[in-house]
């Protein structure tokens, strides 16, 4: 009789303990919005959502637009308030124009994140400004990323000679924060000048063609620093089309396979690895903290690898060219 009571007595002690994790067993819906849905950097960052996702059990829903423009994003950001998922992840396009967009959210009641980049100053939960509602940011920290550019081009190069930032548009909080931290750094180079920067609107077409012509007036460039995926790669294809291969020295942010390729025929330097599917792997995590009940920082940030010829076949470097 005694061992029936003590089982009864574990029995009842295991319902007990099993009560409040049946409590948490609501499935919640994360949803994704992308800064555009065909772009190796974001499609990271999903694998890196649904792996987090599968672990909380909860559901991800990826919906983006076809180019990085808040015109396109807007829409697809209503939709998805409209389906009322439990929280939204957002790479907000534009610094200001995304705000209004994403104030529908929050006023809705749907706890906001953004991930890689932010809206307003980026300094959330600080009861300043129209823009700090989102409760958190999980970033790269792109103006040390723009500084690690700035070193190694100018390493590249031997510290002297003329350089430009090839970019996406102004307004776009990373690619901002990566030239202003490129540009900071290059003031300890004063041999270094930095042409005007280059706006190629995330079109690799656009970046290599402005290549082009920036070494048709400037014929002793040394040097270009892609702040993005897009801007990497056209600015590469550039220097190809010119002939400048190896001469014209290229740093790239970002690391598809596309520019791993072009590091080990000698046309790029170095690739800044952002690492996008542990920002989305912590985006989800931070969300699903935040619905059962946890504080969450208002900001995470996530590291970089830099690539380079010497490291990029090594195994624990390879892991972070982007999937595709
Ligand atoms: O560089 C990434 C991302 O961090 C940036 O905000 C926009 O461009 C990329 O998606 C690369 O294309």
């Amino acid at each position: 009789r005694k061992l029936l009571t003590a089982l009864a007595a574990v029995a009842i002690g295991a319902s007990v303990l099993a009560a409040p994790a049946q409590a948490q067993d609501k499935k919640y819906t994360i949803a994704l919005i992308p800064g555009l849905t065909t772009d190796a950097f974001y499609i990271s960052m999903r694998k890196g959502a649904e792996a987090a996702a599968k672990v909380v059990g909860a559901e991800l829903v990826f919906q983006g637009a076809p180019d990085f423009n808040p015109v396109t994003q807007t829409p697809v950001l209503d939709a998805v308030i409209a389906r009322k998922p439990d929280a939204i992840l957002i790479a907000p396009t534009d610094k200001v124009q995304l705000v209004q967009p994403l104030k529908k959210a929050a006023d809705a009641g749907i706890p906001v994140i953004t991930v890689d980049t932010f809206i307003g100053t980026g300094k959330y939960q600080t009861g300043a400004g129209d823009a700090d509602f989102p409760l958190s940011y999980v970033a790269s920290d792109n103006i040390l990323g723009g500084r690690i550019a700035a070193r190694a081009l100018a390493k590249a190069i031997g510290e002297k000679g003329k350089v430009y930032v090839s970019n996406v548009k102004p307004g776009i909080s990373t690619t901002d924060q990566r030239e202003e931290g490129f540009k900071d750094e290059m003031k300890n180079y004063p041999n270094v000048t930095v042409l005007e920067t280059q706006f190629n609107d995330n079109d690799a077409n656009k970046a290599a063609s402005q290549m082009q012509s920036v070494f048709a007036r400037n014929p002793d460039l040394a040097g270009v620093f892609g702040a993005n995926l897009f801007s990497a790669l056209g600015a590469a294809n550039g220097v190809q089309q010119a002939g400048q291969s190896g001469k014209v020295r290229v740093a790239a942010f970002d690391a598809p396979a596309s520019i791993v390729d072009n590091i080990k025929s000698g046309l790029v330097d170095i690739a800044i690895a952002q690492h996008p599917a542990e920002i989305g792997y912590f985006g989800v995590l931070s969300a699903y903290a935040h619905l059962t009940g946890q504080s969450i920082p208002a900001s995470i940030g996530t590291g970089f690898t830099v690539m380079d010829k010497s490291n990029v076949d090594k195994p624990e470097v390879a892991a972070f060219i982007y999937k595709e």
